[in-house]
């Protein structure tokens, strides 16, 4: 690792994290790192390396977020227009970052010792393309989760740009609890909390990786460029939440019983 890499989460980012809902952490990933994840990814996508249990969905392409299409466990078919991949928790190259010493101090400051995860997601733009990602909140209730989980660190894997589709969020709105346990903000909270006055383009570079509030108010645009915007997001909780539909736990990523990598 370089030395100008991130290696210790510090009072500062907690309170800018505490104040506005989100805090860029800093470059997380080296060069040499951030070729293997996105080599990793697209192997997964073109078939060329499978890993059981992992997740894909095609994007639509466009203003079309309410008709997504279906996941398929394994590629439906071999190219880079996925929307997103799912369960990389599998996959031991995407859980050894998952498992970062910058995520064990900060989880150990807002969750605890034993911490599992929700979502080990690789969301893309594809080049031309994305998915309009309307405004939201991450809520534990739509989730089907019983608790809401307060940490979601976002990595992005290419610089994320306005003209890419970076995510755009409303800093501080954390501070207003639960607009709607399924997601979405409505028309009328959009025009008190939505504002161009109140938002900002969230634009960071390639290996940089930010902690969002899940009850930060974020949504995601369309990539106008002729490269793909993608970027792993995974949400970190107490290893205690369940899933209300079967009472399952979710992968644990610090503490008892986690997860590690194969021994090869
Ligand atoms: O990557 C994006 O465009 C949005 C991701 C997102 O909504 C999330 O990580 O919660």
């Amino acid at each position: 690792m370089i030395s100008s890499l991130l290696g210790l989460f510090e009072e500062t980012h907690h309170s800018h994290f505490d104040e506005h809902g989100y805090v860029v952490l800093g470059r997380l990933l080296s060069g040499g790192e951030l070729s293997d994840l996105r080599r990793r990814t697209d192997d997964l996508m073109m078939g060329r390396v499978t890993i059981p249990g992992v997740a894909f969905q095609l994007d639509g392409k466009g203003d079309n977020y309410g008709k997504l299409e279906k996941r398929t466990f394994g590629p439906s078919e071999h190219t880079l227009d996925y929307r997103r991949i799912d369960e990389l928790h599998n996959d031991p190259l995407y859980l050894s970052y998952m498992q970062h010493p910058v995520f064990r101090q900060l989880t150990r400051r807002y969750i605890g010792e034993d911490v599992s995860i929700f979502r080990s997601m690789f969301m893309n733009k594809p080049a031309s393309g994305g998915t309009e990602l309307p405004w939201h909140q991450d809520v534990g209730e739509g989730w089907g989760l019983d608790t809401t989980p307060a940490t979601t660190v976002w990595t992005a894997l290419d610089d994320a740009t306005v003209e890419s589709g970076c995510m755009q969020i409303a800093p501080g709105s954390h501070k207003l609890g639960i607009l709607n346990a399924r997601h979405f903000v409505s028309e009328k909270d959009q025009a008190k909390y939505c504002t161009p006055d109140k938002v900002i383009d969230l634009e960071v570079e390639a290996g940089e990786a930010v902690l969002i509030h899940n009850l930060t108010i974020h949504r995601s645009g369309l990539n106008t460029t002729d490269e793909p915007r993608r970027a792993l997001s995974v949400a970190y909780m107490d290893a205690a939440t369940r899933n209300t539909r079967n009472g399952d736990p979710f992968p644990i990523i610090f503490g008892k019983d986690a997860l590690r990598p194969p021994v090869e």
